[in-house]
C-alpha cells in the first residue's frame, strides 16, 4: 500500500468558501485508484483507501437490495452536504435544506424535539432487512480493526460503554447513513465519536462518470468504485464530485431510465449512544413524549371548542 504524509494545499479562507458547495475535477490534483494510506501533515491518518475491499459483500443481491431500497427516503436536514443553502422554515428557529436521498438507519441518540434514543424510523419498520446488513458492516469492521487498531480500540471501548441494543454487533458501529446517487456538498461529518474513525464504502450499479469522494484542504480524491473502502477522517472537509450518467447530470437521485446508481454507506458510532438507556427505557421515555404531546393536542383542541363565538371580533 502507498503511504503519503500531505501538505495543506488550501487556505483556511479559501476553504471556507467552498463549505455547502459542490466540487469537481479542479478541486483535486491528485485521483486515488490504488490501496492508499494518506496521512495529515500532524501525522494523524486523514484515509485509508482500501478498493475492491467489500467486493464480496456488495455484490451479495439482498444486501444491495437493502441499501438500494432506501433510495426513496429523502431528508431536508443535511445542511452543507446537501450542496444547498438552509433556508428558514415557518416560523421559530426551523431551516431546511435541499431534500436529497439519504437516510440514516441502525440506533440514533436524544436529539432535537426527540428526546430519547431509538432506531431510527426506517429500522424499527424493517428489522429483518437491517439485519441482513450485518455481514457488510462487520466487512467494514474487519476491515477497521486490521488498519487502524488504535482507533478500532477507543471504538470498542465506547462500544462496551453501551447498552448492545443499540451496537451493531461484531462492530465498533451504532449508526449508518446511507445516500443514493447524489453529490455531497462541503461538510464535516458531526456527532460521531471524534477519537473513533468513520468509514466510507461504495456500492455502484450502471455507468456513470464523478462521484469521486474529494478532501479539498489536501487536493486529493478517492475515485470511489463498486466494493470500494474508505476509513475516513469525516471530521475534516470531504464531498464528492457531480455524478454524470447518460441521460445528464444527477443531482438527485438515482437514474431509473439508464439505472446509474452511486450508493455511499457512512457507518459510525455516535458519541452519544453512550448515555442511552436499554431499549426498555428509552420506549418508554419516548411514549411519554408521545403522550404528552397527544395531551397538548387534546387540551388546544378543547380550548377551541370552549372558546365563545362573541370573543370572535
Ligand atoms: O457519498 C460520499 O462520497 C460522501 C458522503 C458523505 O460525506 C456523508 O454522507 O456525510
Amino acid at each position: 500500500m502507498i503511504q503519503a504524509r500531505l501538505r495543506t494545499r488550501i487556505s483556511q479562507e479559501a476553504l471556507e468558501a467552498k463549505i455547502g458547495k459542490i466540487l469537481g475535477p479542479e478541486d483535486f490534483n491528485i485521483l486515488l485508484t490504488g490501496p492508499t494510506k494518506l496521512l495529515k501533515p500532524n501525522g494523524h491518518p486523514l484515509v485509508i483507501y482500501l478498493p475492491g475491499a467489500l467486493l464480496h459483500e456488495s455484490n451479495d443481491p439482498t444486501i444491495y437490495d437493502t441499501f438500494h431500497s432506501l433510495k426513496g427516503i429523502r431528508t431536508e436536514n443535511r445542511g452543507a452536504a446537501s450542496g444547498s443553502r438552509r433556508v428558514k422554515s415557518g416560523s421559530g428557529n426551523k431551516s431546511r435544506a435541499l431534500p436529497v436521498p439519504s437516510s440514516i438507519i441502525g440506533a440514533f441518540d436524544s436529539a432535537g424535539h426527540q428526546k430519547y434514543c431509538r432506531l431510527t424510523a426506517w429500522t424499527g419498520a424493517n428489522l429483518p432487512q437491517w439485519e441482513t446488513l450485518r455481514p457488510f458492516l462487520q466487512g467494514v469492521a474487519r476491515h477497521f480493526k486490521t488498519h487502524l487498531p488504535d482507533r478500532y480500540a477507543v471504538q470498542m471501548q465506547q462500544v462496551e460503554a453501551t447498552y448492545p441494543e443499540w451496537v451493531v454487533p461484531g462492530t465498533p458501529f451504532t449508526t449508518v447513513t446511507v445516500n443514493n446517487t447524489y453529490p455531497t456538498g462541503v461538510h464535516q461529518d458531526a456527532g460521531d465519536l471524534e477519537e473513533g474513525f468513520s468509514t466510507l464504502a461504495c456500492l455502484r450499479k450502471g455507468s456513470y462518470t464523478g462521484g469521486n469522494l474529494v478532501f479539498p484542504k489536501y487536493r486529493v480524491a478517492l475515485d470511489m468504485q463498486h466494493g470500494d473502502l474508505a476509513l475516513i477522517d469525516a471530521h475534516e472537509h470531504h464531498g464528492n464530485t457531480a455524478i454524470h450518467c447518460a441521460c445528464g447530470e444527477r443531482r438527485n437521485g438515482m437514474c431509473d431510465e439508464c439505472g446509474a446508481e452511486r450508493i455511499s454507506v457512512v457507518s459510525y458510532f455516535r458519541a452519544n449512544m453512550t448515555k442511552c438507556g436499554t431499549y426498555p427505557e428509552e420506549s418508554g421515555k419516548a411514549m411519554a413524549a408521545a403522550d404528552a404531546r397527544n395531551r397538548k393536542r387534546l387540551a388546544a383542541e378543547r380550548d377551541a371548542a370552549t372558546t365563545p363565538a362573541e370573543a370572535t371580533p
